[in-house]
């Protein structure tokens, strides 16, 4: 049980601690005294490392003190809180960020000098913070950020994992991977809160309605203080770490049975180990749903702690929190949050629905079927049997409802056989019913939560997202398209049953640390033309550059800063792959996860055919090339066989390209091995085009297309994901835009069965990688087969349908090149028109939209 305030302080002057001074050498002599008694170290003899450490010591306590304060400030208003739960937060680094968000970076920036450092110098001695996997992960970080700045009583809620995203290293051009161990410096960024522990409980059996489990943890908090810019808040991410019950067991290490007697701390430390454990074995699969049961619960019941402190009536709870669950890994808050209401605090099931049903909200983020998660009925029922019994009575309940309307609605089309009714917009009945079948079998089959397994007879599996959406009072998706698609698809029945718990969130970034933050130049840039800063709070004034994008003086000027940043990234491709890139060419980029749907091969697939007509050229028309550097990052699953795949792909086309003498500068090829989120923040400002190719239909959304736009890059891209709602506010004309679109992909999909119009560049591009021209054909084989082979597959992802027109667009790329004025008006105009994809205006739009939740801004004192 979590102890509270106990201390005889009722009458000590707390109010007049001393709080930290920020006069720049205030700071220098915290700095030494840090490095002195928190690291121990001689601040006469101090490595950039010491320094690093001390350093961060000081803003940890300048963030603690308004961290201390808002929390007071909010107890006493008692506002409705956000609490986000998610299972990665993918932070990056922390110490610019902080310094800049609480307004220090002058005073620190003095500081420091007087050290004999840059800010940039210290920051590049912190490990990031990969708790996350990509785009999900950074974007409950970005919320993090505009939660904060937009004074929102909120905090996130996820999983202090020990090893965080895998280090990726490049073994003779393959992928290799190493743990990420993260913590081994310290981290100053969190306060480890030992008192605050949650018992969370496995397996076990049900015995007249109470669990016991077998097994327990406790989760045990860390805060990780979030400053907002421009105000007084510090919110919190409360992460949980996993610890034993019982640490150590003296009888059996007194039997010498070592291993037995840390049995129990090892089991339980395993489930805030690893993102994501590798889940091909049974315990990888089973630990996975542990950590998510982990979190949830833990976090649930902080709230409800916390919620009972001030209140009685759990009618209130709804007016007081809203769990928004980010995509499906917490989504068995459903239950969670059921059984604690029942069992815990003594409710019945209707007034517990109910409740819950106004107290969650489900975000969507993609509608690829490996992503979105069915638990095993057996794993369920074996690790956490009240919550399965819970999920029962839910999905009996809504079979029920979902049979009572497919029944009606055939009874209000008599004449209408299944099969009829199925052809029809507004049908609950699904549209593959054969003929014959029960249309409320088929229904029920296709929708409910539990459901059998397709490709498994007899297995029954648990659908997740069915039951966020149930359990809910809210489920969106994260661009218009995406949002549009998830009601027609994955969620059809659900969306005709309850149409207005179906909403849109286009995703947003935070502008902070990716404009303001990495872009430094391009900052003062903007803030010299529009005369304030106000816009790194309020983005939609960057359209105010809109009436400047024809100023060849600010042309000139932000070219010169995009120079400066081709030539850090330079660098940095020097030091890090040994490769020399000339930096008068085009940076051409696409970082992100490697992912067949995201079709890195399709750009390798046009880079290769670049090679090929250079090389097919003579002198002279070589002079017309115009040169590119083309770079990519960005990690494989380590049981994604073809997108390790892929990664080689471009390393070894890089090995032939950039050594290839008759090539020279004109072409590039360079992978940046272990892509996160401080490389992001290096590349993305020099980039002058960057590739968003998904095949349409498939990427959610996409959050480094806007980082991109905002700083000025242009973009090539399908209509797919947020690039539809970029080109709207950019105007479709000035971004480079192919492929076909969503709506024809499944028909496309059909006909490639017999697809034989292969492009004359294509079979070249497939017959030079058949012929070893990039090393090891056999290697290449079957991803050549995926795409080429129709009786091997069927290019799912339509690489060779849209190939064409990708050459066409990149065609259109080096034309506006070569015409730096117009290049230049348009990285203008894409800055000028990011406003919108600020996170600040998605959070904003959730709030008011969702969470019905007020922004309460903490006075200055
Ligand atoms: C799903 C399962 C496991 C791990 C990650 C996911 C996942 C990631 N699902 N969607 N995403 C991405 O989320 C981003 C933020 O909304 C989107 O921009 C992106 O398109 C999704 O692929």
């Amino acid at each position: 049980d979590v102890e509270r305030s106990q201390a005889k302080t009722d009458s000590l002057p707390v109010e007049h601690l001393p709080h930290p001074k920020n006069d720049p050498d205030s700071i220098e002599q915290d700095v030494l005294s840090k490095v002195s008694y928190t690291i121990g170290a001689d601040p006469k003899a101090l490595t950039t490392k010491q320094t690093y450490r001390g350093l961060a010591w000081t803003v940890r306590e300048r963030l603690i003190d308004s961290f201390n304060k808002t929390q007071e400030y909010w107890k006493s208003k008692d506002p409705k809180f956000v609490y986000y739960l998610s299972a990665e937060f993918l932070m990056g680094r922390s110490l610019t960020n902080a310094v800049y968000n609480l307004g220090l970076e002058g005073e620190y920036g003095e500081a420091i000098r007087k050290l004999g450092y840059s800010l940039e110098d210290l920051q590049d001695q912190e490990q990031n913070a990969s708790l996350g996997n990509g785009g999900l992960g950074r974007l409950a970080a970005c919320f993090m950020d505009s939660i904060a700045t937009t004074d929102l009583p909120g905090w996130g809620y996820g999983i202090r994992y020990k090893y965080g995203m895998f280090k990726q290293g490049l073994d003779k051009g393959f992928q290799s991977m190493a743990p990420d161990i993260w913590l081994s410096a310290g981290n100053p960024w969190e306060v480890y809160r030992p008192e605050l522990a949650y018992r969370i409980g496995f397996y076990g059996e049900v015995k007249d309605g109470k669990w016991i489990p077998a097994e327990s943890v406790n989760a045990v908090a860390y805060d990780n203080p979030i400053p907002g810019f421009g105000t007084n808040n510090v919110t919190n991410l409360r992460l949980f770490e996993s610890q034993p019950v019982n640490e150590f067991n003296l009888d059996f290490f007194n039997e010498g049975n070592f291993d037995e007697a840390t049995q129990e701390k090892r089991r339980a430390e395993d489930i805030s180990a690893v993102l994501y454990p590798n889940d091909a074995t049974d315990y990888g699969r089973e630990l996975r749903l542990k950590q998510q049961v982990f979190f949830v619960s833990a976090a649930i019941q902080d709230v409800i702690a916390r919620f009972k402190e001030q209140h009685s009536d759990f009618n209130e709870l709804p007016n007081k929190a809203v769990f928004t669950m980010n995509d499906t890994h917490p989504t068995i808050a459903v239950a969670e949050l059921m059984r604690l209401l029942i069992d815990q605090e003594g409710l019945d099931w209707d007034n517990a629905w109910a409740i819950t049903t106004k107290t969650l909200a489900f975000t969507n983020h993609t509608v690829m079927p490996e992503a979105l998660e069915k638990w095993p009925v057996k794993v369920m029922t074996k690790l956490l049997p009240r919550h399965m019994e819970i999920i029962s009575k839910i999905d009996s309940i809504w079979k029920g409802s979902l049979a009572d309307r497919v029944k009606a609605q055939i009874e209000a089309e008599p004449k209408a056989e299944a099969k009829a009714a199925a052809s029809e917009e507004s049908s609950l009945v699904p549209e593959d019913t054969e003929a014959g079948e029960d249309p409320v079998d088929a229904a029920l089959a296709k929708y409910g939560i539990i459901c059998e397994n397709p490709w498994e007879k007899g297995v029954k599996l648990v659908n997740m997202a069915f039951m966020a959406v149930i359990g809910s009072k809210s489920t969106n998706g994260v661009a218009a398209i995406h949002s549009d698609i998830i009601k027609h698809t994955i969620f059809k029945d659900f969306y005709e049953i309850y149409p207005e718990k179906f909403q849109n969130k286009t995703n947003g970034v935070t502008p902070r640390r990716w404009l303001a933050y990495c872009n430094p130049g391009l900052r003062e840039l903007i803030t010299k033309t529009l005369g304030s800063n106000e816009w790194i709070k309020h983005l939609e004034k960057l359209s105010g550059l809109k009436q400047h994008a024809e100023d060849k003086e600010l042309q000139a000027q932000w070219r010169a800063v995009k120079q400066e940043n081709k030539q850090r990234l330079a660098k940095y491709i020097k030091a890090n792959v040994g490769v020399d890139v000339p930096t008068n060419a085009m940076f051409d980029v696409q970082i992100k996860r490697i992912h067949e749907y995201k079709r890195q091969h399709l750009n390798m697939f046009s880079i290769i055919n670049r090679y090929l007509e250079i090389k097919a050229a003579s002198p002279e028309e070589r002079k017309k090339f115009v040169p590119r550097v083309c770079v990519f990052g960005g990690k494989a699953a380590s049981a994604y066989y073809m997108a390790k795949k892929m990664i080689r792909l471009v390393t070894a086309v890089g090995e032939v390209v950039n050594n290839d003498q008759e090539v020279g500068d004109l072409l590039k090829v360079v992978f940046l091995p272990d892509y996160n989120v401080s490389l992001a923040e290096v590349i993305i400002p020099a980039a002058e085009l960057s590739h968003h190719i998904s095949t349409a239909g498939t990427e959610g959304s996409g959050t480094s297309n806007m980082k991109f736009q905002m700083n000025g890059c242009l973009i090539l891209g399908t209509m797919d994901g947020a690039n539809v709602e970029i080109a709207q506010e950019i105007g479709k004309e000035n971004m480079f835009v192919f492929g076909v679109d969503a709506e024809d992909v499944p028909r496309l999909r059909e006909e490639r069965k017999d697809f034989k119009d292969y492009d004359p560049r294509w079979v070249k591009v497939m017959d030079s990688l058949l012929a070893g021209q990039f090393g090891d054909a056999e290697y290449f084989q079957d991803l050549v087969d995926n795409v080429n082979d129709m009786t091997k597959s069927n290019d799912w992802f339509l690489l060779a349908n849209d190939f064409a027109d990708y050459l066409r667009a990149q065609k259109d790329v080096d034309e506006l090149y070569k015409d730096q004025d117009e290049w230049t008006r348009r990285s203008i105009l894409y800055t000028a028109s990011s406003g919108f994809f600020s996170s600040d205006r998605c959070i904003d739009d959730y709030a008011r939209e969702i969470w019905e939740v007020e922004p309460v801004a903490v006075p200055s004192s």
